[in-house]
């Protein structure tokens, strides 16, 4: 189909996390001219494991974005071998994260230029160029964040509880290591406060472990909640199910009543609009904001441009009521 013209005219910037959120960000960038896509990637599940820097949400929506993404696995490269993870196996290596030959030479080379120098920001714009990105694709901050997992036992690193433990252990709270004194994306910043933006997606991710490490770095919240552009968040949560990973298990444990209604709550002062599941309808009185309901299960790659286009009309109309 051909980009959606853009009657608002301006940038659409996308806050994501991985495999769920990118699965939103390429229906956007489908549906928009390319060049007037902002990816916000959360990079607080990123890890220094065998000697690389790994940033997984940056590379699920780089991939994405690239159409070079696994499909199956919903993370690292389509068409994809694995003799580097079978000869470390049999060195007795570690083996729990899996690393694609091709997913490696992404992180073999970020490494490379992170030691010499150069920042993640500068890196993921000449990666995604080089593999023919479009869109901007931006890392929340080029300072380290990491999310600790607190749990009943023990608190683990990201990775740790969601790869190697596959999120078994029941969790009690989260823990952005390093957020107090990350700085935010500079033109992140601009780009929220300047006029040039139509509006602000909140991608279907986990609230707890993609979205608000973003939104614990300093300054990232208060330049949302006095952004000009409609702030538009997306349900990650379907008939009491999440759409992709844990997110209904983590309400669950910390007491939360799985629903739409929990998610609205969670972003009320940074948002604007909110967007459920015709399935959850009933909800749409307790969403506190103006909302929308849509099928947002996104199984096909139609699915993906047409809640995309959905979500823009939904902003734009939001925007109208505000200027007009
Ligand atoms: N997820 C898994 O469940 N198992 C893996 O072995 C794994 C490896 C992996 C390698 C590179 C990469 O970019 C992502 C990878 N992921 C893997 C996904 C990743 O752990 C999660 O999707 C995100 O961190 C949560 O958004």
């Amino acid at each position: 189909m051909t980009p959606e013209a853009c009657p608002a005219a301006g940038r659409v910037l996308a806050i994501s996390g991985g495999i769920g959120g990118a699965k939103l960000a390429l229906g956007l960038y489908r549906a928009l001219a390319p060049q007037s896509l902002i990816v916000l990637a959360n990079t607080a599940d990123d890890f220094e494991h065998l000697g690389l820097h790994i940033s997984p949400d940056l590379d699920t929506l780089m991939y994405t974005l690239a159409g070079i993404n696994n499909p199956e696995l919903g993370w690292g490269r389509d068409e994809e071998t694995w003799t580097f993870m079978r000869a470390l196996g049999e060195l007795g290596g570690e083996t729990w994260f899996r690393l694609g030959d091709g997913d490696l030479a992404t992180s073999i080379e970020r490494t490379r230029r992170l030691a010499g120098g150069e920042t993640l920001s500068e890196i993921t714009d000449d990666f995604a160029g080089r593999l023919g990105v479009r869109a901007q694709l931006w890392p929340m901050s080029d300072d380290a964040v990491r999310t600790r997992v607190e749990t009943a036992g023990q608190e683990l690193a990201f990775q740790h509880y969601f790869v190697r433990e596959r999120c078994a252990p029941a969790v009690t709270g989260f823990r952005f290591e390093g957020a107090e004194c990350a700085r935010p994306s500079p033109r992140l910043i601009r780009a929220l406060g300047s006029n040039g933006l139509r509006a602000v997606v909140i991608c279907p991710s986990n609230p707890f472990i993609s979205v608000e490490p973003i939104l614990a770095v300093p300054g990232v919240r208060a330049a949302l909640s006095s952004c000009a552009a409609p702030v538009i968040a997306v349900s990650p949560v379907v008939g009491g199910r999440a759409l992709k990973g844990p997110t209904d298990k983590m309400m669950r444990e910390l007491g939360i009543e799985i629903g739409p209604t929990a998610i609205a709550a969670r972003y009320r002062d940074l948002i604007d609009g909110f967007v459920l599941d015709l399935e959850d309808e009933a909800a749409r009185q307790r969403c506190g904001v103006p909302s929308l309901c849509a099928r947002i299960v996104m199984r096909t790659l139609a699915d993906r441009e047409r809640l995309a286009r959905e979500v823009l009309r939904f902003a734009d109309s939001l925007d109208s009521r505000t200027v007009g």
